[in-house]
């Protein structure tokens, strides 16, 4: 009798040419074209390595030293150094490097302190909010009382006593700060505040400057709020992933929310390449690279305004900025296409004064981490917002479209990924 097993030593490419392909021009993808989603990034080959690492096979159920498998000494060794790592990084007094993704590290915080049927209060998704943080479509949605804060029509920033005012009325048991298509820095003080003066706990959601605020280039919102959630692939340039940190007086409640409250076992492999990726991030360089990061894209918004093209707020303090169509006739939807046409990659995103369905909406988002994490500087900047602007200005030139895929070719031959 034979037994039919999969040899542990054949490789992706013998063993399974379709999924092997795919991952082969998905690497010529990242590799010849210009990736501007801001929630993207280049990783780096020890992240990787640790992703693909038989770390993936342990089951790891509990926390180092206390699990509910044998075996573990060499996983609590990962985990143990990813915490220590992460709490060094931005000063937590706890860390639970466990969530899968940024959902479940929201869902985490959420029902560490909440009930079912409690108000929370947190940002508008159409004004740069996040789905978790109270979409009617979302988990949050459906289990709490949602009260939402957009930003002012006019400045299109923040306007933090309108907060205050929300928060009085609503009476929140948590306020959400953060946001994910918000290009200017946030005053988690003022949050705080507000969260003391209603009793509310505070939350709040850097998934996307998580770098900036390891490298001290974005406001911190550690030492004002009780629980600060991130992804770990974005700005900080990890795995796909999250995480939470949290006050010492919140850390037993929010560890049983994680496990058992609501994952099992922790993904080990990832928890290795978040390590890594803190480990990266706490080097002096990683400070120069995120100031690139918003050289660039304030480079990249001035190019873009230079070319009558209107910036959300007029500019940027981040990683990422919104471009506004809603003067012009194009979509954004028809705008990241005719952009992924000429081999640039950006996401349709709804602005501030929206109109139009997701699906469809008025603006565009790009941002600067891959790029950057590339090597590319000012010069390349303005000759990309040249590019952006063209595409823009004449969408359905499908020849300068053409011409320009070329280009972006060229300009990333001189910028190598990963070949
Ligand atoms: N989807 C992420 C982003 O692109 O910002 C947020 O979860």
């Amino acid at each position: 009798m034979t037994v039919c097993q999969q040899s542990s030593k054949e490789s992706l490419a013998a063993g399974d040419p379709a999924v092997a392909d795919a991952i082969r021009r998905e690497v010529e993808r990242l590799e010849y074209t210009l990736e501007l989603i801001p929630s993207e990034n280049l990783v780096s080959r020890a992240v990787l390595e640790a992703l693909g690492s038989v770390l993936t096979i342990k089951y790891a159920e509990g926390y180092p030293k206390k699990r509910y498998y044998g075996g573990c000494e060499c996983v609590d060794e990962v985990e143990e150094l990813a915490i220590e790592r992460l709490k060094r990084l931005f000063g937590a007094e706890h860390v639970n490097v466990q969530p899968h993704s940024g959902s479940q590290a929201n869902m985490a915080a959420y029902l560490a302190v909440l009930k079912p049927g409690d108000t929370i209060l947190g940002m508008q998704l159409s004004h740069g909010g996040h789905l978790t943080h109270g979409a009617p479509v979302n988990f949050t949605g459906r289990l709490f009382n949602v009260v939402a804060y957009g930003v002012d029509p006019t400045t299109e920033r923040l306007d933090y006593d309108v907060i205050r005012e929300i928060a009085r009325k609503s009476r929140p048991k948590m306020i959400v700060a953060g946001a994910t298509a918000y290009a200017r820095d946030i005053d988690f003080r003022a949050f705080r505040s507000i969260a003391d003066e209603v009793g509310a706990c505070l939350m709040a959601d850097i998934a996307h400057p998580a770098g900036l605020v390891a490298a001290g280039l974005h406001s911190s919102p550690v030492p004002y709020a009780h629980f600060v959630t991130s992804t770990t692939h974005k700005t900080l340039r990890g795995p796909r992933g999250g995480l939470v940190m949290c006050t010492a007086e919140m850390a037993k409640a929010l560890d049983k929310t994680v496990f058992p409250g609501i994952q099992g076992g922790p993904l080990m492999h990832v928890i290795a390449a978040k390590a890594v990726a803190f480990h990266e991030a706490a080097r002096p360089s990683f400070r120069t690279y995120c100031a690139a990061i918003i050289d660039n894209c304030r480079a990249l918004a001035a190019t873009l305004q230079r070319r009558g093209h209107r910036i959300v707020t007029g500019g940027t303090d981040t990683h990422l900025f919104l471009v506004d169509l809603v003067d012009t006739n194009l979509t954004g939807k028809e705008a990241e296409e005719a952009l992924g046409r000429a081999g640039i990659t950006v996401n349709k995103n709804t602005v501030p004064r929206e109109t139009r369905s997701p699906f469809v909406t008025s603006g565009i988002r790009m941002g600067t981490p891959y790029v950057t994490s590339r090597g590319m500087a000012a010069t390349e900047m303005a000759t990309i917002g040249g590019w952006i602007a063209d595409v823009l200005d004449r969408p359905n030139d499908t020849d300068r479209q053409v011409e320009i895929r070329r280009q972006v070719r060229k300009l990333c031959e001189r910028f190598p990924a990963y070949v």
